[in-house]
């Protein structure tokens, strides 16, 4: 152990001691709580399927990087390094398209033996293994339908590839002993005004009620729907905007995806979660940064990402909140903004667990002067003596020393590709 890191932590823990938090039991806790990093920031949401296609469906990734990886090989092995430099507990994340097979396989014919190397990887790594459909980037959703499209046919290929994904799903909890958080989003929406808003909504209502009619278990598997505001090509109308879904996870039974950047740009999550928690028993987060739109950029410890794990924290409902990062950004090096945005989404957690019970007392006793007080003196707590020693102590770089070692792998990895 490095002196100073030890010497600055002892200090830490006295004067969090005199504010009556106990920094040890933060660092236990935060041992308990999972962030699930999605593999698309790996490779600019191209996948394995056809990785020269395009991107679309309304998201976009820019930059031009190098070094992405190209096949499940090369992702493993760069979550391998990403993940060694993030401490706490890790899933992944992984959409269908990352299917690894050597013939090709249509999307509605997907199988859990194509995923089998990322399960063996993951037992291997014992981490759990989370899913969703990739309802974008395929000739059957160009028109930016899919599960609400109106020819009953390209309705037909959409609603099997869920239920394909949902056995998939289903065999990652199955054989990994935790279940897989399967999320559904689908781009579908128009460009300009359309006449019929409610038809479509009715089509995507019993796509996905077929597409979830057959029970399974909860120990392996778990449903998620995520709504969204708009995309690119999508900005008069989304189908699966945020009150369908809303609607739809209260009365289904299935967990909400809640993610940063599909709102309205002063919406927050962190003020919906308490909302949705009240009639949802579960909810998926992607956590993300909107810049100016859902530009998904890489997550800062910024005040949003501060409020959300404040949320988690002060509400008591980290075991009902499944956490995952939703971003891709390819204009620096990829396992960086990995490292940055995981590494940002624990610190934010490690902070809120840090937070003296004087502020929640103050508000008890209506002492808003205090309140006010406090946590602005809480922001300049030594909390970033906490966090080293929590990195140092669990085996993982302090500071930016994580940076070193993506350099090195750059240099003899990333720069070869
Ligand atoms: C798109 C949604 C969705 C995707 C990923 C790739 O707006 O946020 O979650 O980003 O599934
Ligand atoms: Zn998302």
């Amino acid at each position: 152990m490095t002196v100073p890191i030890e010497a600055a932590y002892i200090l830490a823990r006295e004067s969090f001691g005199k504010l009556g938090v106990d920094t040890d039991a933060a660092m236990t806790h935060l041992d308990q709580v999972p962030i699930s990093m999605h593999c698309w920031q790996g490779d600019d949401v191209r996948g394995f399927e056809n990785p020269s296609g395009q991107l679309t469906g309304g998201i976009q990734v820019s930059g031009s990087y190098p070094g992405r990886a190209r096949d499940g090989d090369e992702l493993r092995a760069d979550l391998e390094l990403a993940m060694a430099l993030i401490p706490g507990p890790k899933r992944l994340n992984l959409h269908a398209i990352y299917l690894e097979s050597a013939k090709p396989v249509e999307r509605d014919a997907i199988l859990p033996e194509h995923f089998q190397g990322w399960v063996d990887w993951a037992k291997e790594k014992t981490i759990g293994l989370d899913f969703n459909p990739s309802c974008f980037s395929h000739a059957l959703s160009k028109d930016n339908l899919t599960l609400s499209h109106p020819d009953a046919a390209i309705r037909r290929f959409w609603i099997d590839h869920c239920k394909a994904s949902r056995k998939i799903s289903a065999h990652f909890g199955r054989s990994l002993g935790t279940p897989s958080v399967m999320n559904i989003w689908v781009p579908d929406g128009s460009k300009d005004l359309p006449v019929d808003r409610y038809a479509p909504r009715q089509r995507l209502r019993e796509s996905l009620d077929e597409i979830i009619a057959e029970p399974l278990p909860s120990e392996f598997h778990k449903d998620a729907v995520e709504g969204k505001l708009f995309g690119i090509g999508a900005e008069s109308y989304t189908v699966g905007s945020n009150e369908f879904y809303l609607a739809y996870a209260t009365s289904r039974k299935v967990l909400l995806c809640l993610d940063a950047g599909h709102f309205h740009p002063t919406e927050v999550v962190s003020d919906k979660l308490s909302s949705v928690l009240a009639f949802v028993d579960e909810v998926l987060l992607h956590v993300s940064r909107p810049v100016r739109w859902d530009s998904d950029h890489i997550v800062l410890l910024d005040d949003e990402t501060q409020a959300i794990a404040n949320e988690l924290v002060r509400g008591d409902v980290l075991g009902r909140v499944h956490i995952g990062l939703d971003y891709f950004d390819a204009s620096i090096n990829r396992i960086a903004a990995w490292v940055i945005g995981t590494r940002n989404m624990r610190k934010a957690l490690l902070r809120a667990m840090l937070e003296p019970p004087r502020l929640a007392e103050a508000e008890r006793n209506g002492d808003l002067s205090s309140r006010l007080a406090f946590m602005e003196e809480q922001k300049s707590a030594p909390w970033a003596a906490v966090w080293d020693f929590y990195c140092e102590s669990r085996e993982k770089p302090v500071g930016g020393a994580w940076l070193d070692r993506v350099r090195s792998y750059e240099k003899d990895v990333l720069s070869n590709r």
